[in-house]
């Protein structure tokens, strides 16, 4: 196979803080399939991943747990490298910040940046956030908190190294103009540019308040800042940054993939870094979206929280690695957050994979078999459907290309699905089962059988880079197992003639989805009670244990935006003449005083109502209750033993509630 050049591709390193989630696993599943994509395609592939174990967050809570930090590291990064190989990535590199071949080398890095003169020590005072490990302004606040991830903040004060990162500014503006490419989506530059645009002061990049990091060059009793540690990791992974035979092979990366939280550093402090020691850029910053949990990232925090599994173990082991990485990848724009709930994953596994994939090729195979004694036919004849099967088969290849070009995954997979969703709809334009029983339309019925295969075998060529395991099964299915799996073998329809088939277990079994979301929920019920029953933060605990109200359907803004509400008191209250139940109230609201009649009697006496400041709402159309007319209601909460509990307020009379 020609071979196309050199293509390195990375993921963000992982804090082994504890297990990833599904969030962690989107991104990793999106550069195994691109990597696994590329290699096909007859690139030189290396793909990285690994994890940043340095930093105050895993020191404290290693502390907490009673145990070493590196003790504490080793046991979340073998879960992370188990999950990791039970789904099968292709990484050919896992590096880990405490390895001794990366310390010595981001020292290196250090001493390149401090010979430049880039480097120089001063005093540090500012905010730090720790879960984030970032350093942030008074003014960078939002609400006095961190504006990446909303957490507190405290005070840091202490001597400290500085990065002259300010020097870089213009020079990092200058590299999004010339090279647009750098940073994308194009949302995310102009972020950037934005941020660069309010200043960019220098960087503090020690740390002297804990130990757990890599020993400043010279200086022990600082610690490197994380980022500076873990941003070095795609360089001293390749062995640089000296010149060494991966470096000089593999170094510019090709594409960083990172979260979109994280943008910042990779295209505004890691560049400066390889620019301030000489070392050539990365090409591409990709920055994803996020997955989210009731309109929240899914987060380590909030991993157990709610009534969605998102532990990819047990995901996995439920429906399998293939399904579990079409959804990941089939489901979500890149660049853009998503919704994630287990309900809409179990619909997409049912009706891509089981129904229309899974389908196809269990039709297929069975009527090989019963039509043609197991053995795929020739083709005798061509008419119009077999012939547009067959463009679509042979044509989705360039069309998968363009879209994998632009990281675009769920269009590259609907690429593929339009060849399904085609031969699909070619077994009901043809209707074998008619075709059997006329001895004359064997020829039709033999070139039908072939075009299937063909068609299957096309579309198992296009699905190995995203999912190598089910293409192996289909291919096991209709007799190619043991054969290689060639891209441009996607391009021909003409290989299948006098293959026996094998058929073979449903290779999606459909999912009963109701009773699979009710047991989804009890595992996650589980999950969230064992969490709260360790946590020592009482919110915490709250949150975990939060159960969804029962409510009344959703309502937009615009349909809260109609109703009026005003703060009024009731100057006088009265029982109503002709009805026990209710009490008829003068209500004043500012200017004006008006009649409101509730049915809160059994509730209140009238005289306890009286001078009380109620919330009324007050463009209401008014309504005659027996006789009497009511000009608005007030709000009353549902209390004990069906009695109600008048809403009041501080708020002045007259007040607009909003
Ligand atoms: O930031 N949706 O590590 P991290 C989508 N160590 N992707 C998500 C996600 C979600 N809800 N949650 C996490 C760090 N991710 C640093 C990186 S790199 C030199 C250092 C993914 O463990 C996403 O790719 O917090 C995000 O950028 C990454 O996990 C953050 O992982």
């Amino acid at each position: 196979m020609e071979n196309k050049g050199k293509f390195y591709i990375t993921t963000p390193i992982y804090y082994p803080s504890s297990n990833l989630h599904v969030g962690h696993t989107y991104c990793t599943v999106m550069a195994d399939a691109m990597a696994r994509f590329r290699r096909m395609q007859g690139y030189d592939v290396r793909f990285l991943t690994g994890t940043d174990e340095h930093g105050q967050k895993i020191q404290t809570l290693a502390e907490e747990k009673g145990v070493t930090p590196q003790a504490y590291v080793d046991e979340v990064v073998a879960g992370i490298k188990e999950l990791w190989k039970t789904m099968e990535i292709s990484y050919d590199d896992f590096i880990r910040t405490t390895e001794e071949r990366h310390e010595t080398r981001v020292q290196q890095i250090w001493n390149r940046m401090y010979e430049k003169g880039d480097i120089y020590k001063g005093k540090y005072e500012g905010m730090y956030c720790t879960p984030c490990e970032s350093f942030w302004t008074e003014s960078q606040l939002v609400d006095g908190k961190c504006p990446d991830c909303g957490r507190p903040v405290v005070k840091a004060e202490e001597e400290a190294y500085f990065f002259k990162l300010s020097n870089y500014a213009q020079k990092i503006l200058d590299l999004y103009e010339e090279h647009p490419e750098f940073l994308q989506p194009e949302t995310r530059r102009n972020e950037m540019k934005a941020f660069i645009n309010q200043g960019l002061e220098d960087l503090c990049v020690s740390r002297c308040t804990f130990d757990w990091g890599v020993p400043v060059p010279n200086d022990p009793k600082h610690v490197m800042y994380v980022w500076v540690d873990a941003l070095s990791n795609y360089v001293t992974a390749l062995g640089g940054p000296e010149d060494t035979e991966l470096m000089g092979k593999y170094w510019p990366a090709d594409y960083h993939l990172v979260g979109k939280e994280i943008v910042r550093f990779h295209s505004i402090i890691w560049p400066a870094m390889l620019m301030s020691a000489d070392l050539p850029l990365p090409k591409h910053v990709l920055g994803h979206g996020w997955l989210l949990l009731g309109g929240e990232k899914v987060s380590k925090s909030k991993a157990a929280k709610g009534l969605d599994v998102v532990d990819p173990v047990i995901l996995i082991e439920r429906y399998g690695i293939d399904a579990l990485k079409y959804f990941l990848l089939r489901e979500y724009t890149f660049g853009q957050d998503g919704n994630f709930n287990n309900e809409v994953m179990l619909k997409r596994m049912n009706y891509d994979l089981a129904n229309d994939l899974g389908n196809l090729v269990s039709r297929t195979v069975s009527m090989i078999e019963k039509y043609c004694g197991g053995v795929i036919p020739a083709a005798a004849i061509e008419d119009d459907f077999d012939k547009d099967l067959k463009a679509i088969a042979v044509g989705a290849r360039e069309k998968v290309e363009a879209e994998m070009d632009k990281f675009a995954f769920n269009m590259a997979l609907e690429e593929i699905w339009v060849v399904v969703r085609r031969a699909n709809k070619y077994i009901d334009e043809k209707a074998p089962w008619v075709l059997a029983k006329d001895e004359s339309k064997k020829a039709e019925l033999d070139t039908v059988m072939k075009n299937l295969a063909e068609a299957i075998r096309v579309v198992s060529v296009l699905i190995y880079p995203f999912m190598h395991t089910t293409s192996d099964e289909i291919r096991k299915q209709i007799g190619l197992e043991g054969t290689e799996t060639v891209w441009d073998d996607a391009l021909v329809f003409d290989l299948m003639e006098g293959v026996k088939v094998c058929k073979g277990n449903a290779i999606f079994p459909r999912i009963d989805i109701d009773k699979e979301l009710e047991i989804l929920s009890g595992i996650a019920e589980e999950i969230a009670k064992k969490k709260a029953a360790a946590s020592a933060d009482p919110v915490e605990k709250a949150i975990l244990e939060s159960k969804p109200l029962e409510l009344k359907d959703e309502i937009v803004y615009d349909d809260f935006d109609k109703m009026d509400f005003r703060v009024g008191t009731i100057l006088k209250a009265e029982k109503h003449p002709k009805a026990d139940k209710l009490l008829v109230f003068q209500v004043k609201m500012g200017t004006e005083v008006r009649q409101v009649i509730s049915g809160v009697a059994d509730s209140y006496k009238p005289e306890e109502m009286v001078g009380k400041k109620v919330v009324v709402v007050a463009n209401l159309k008014p309504r005659q209750l027996r006789g009497m007319e009511s000009y608005g209601m007030l709000l009353f909460a549902d209390g004990e033993d069906g009695k109600s509990i008048v809403v009041t307020t501080d708020a002045p009379d007259g007040s607009v509630v909003c």
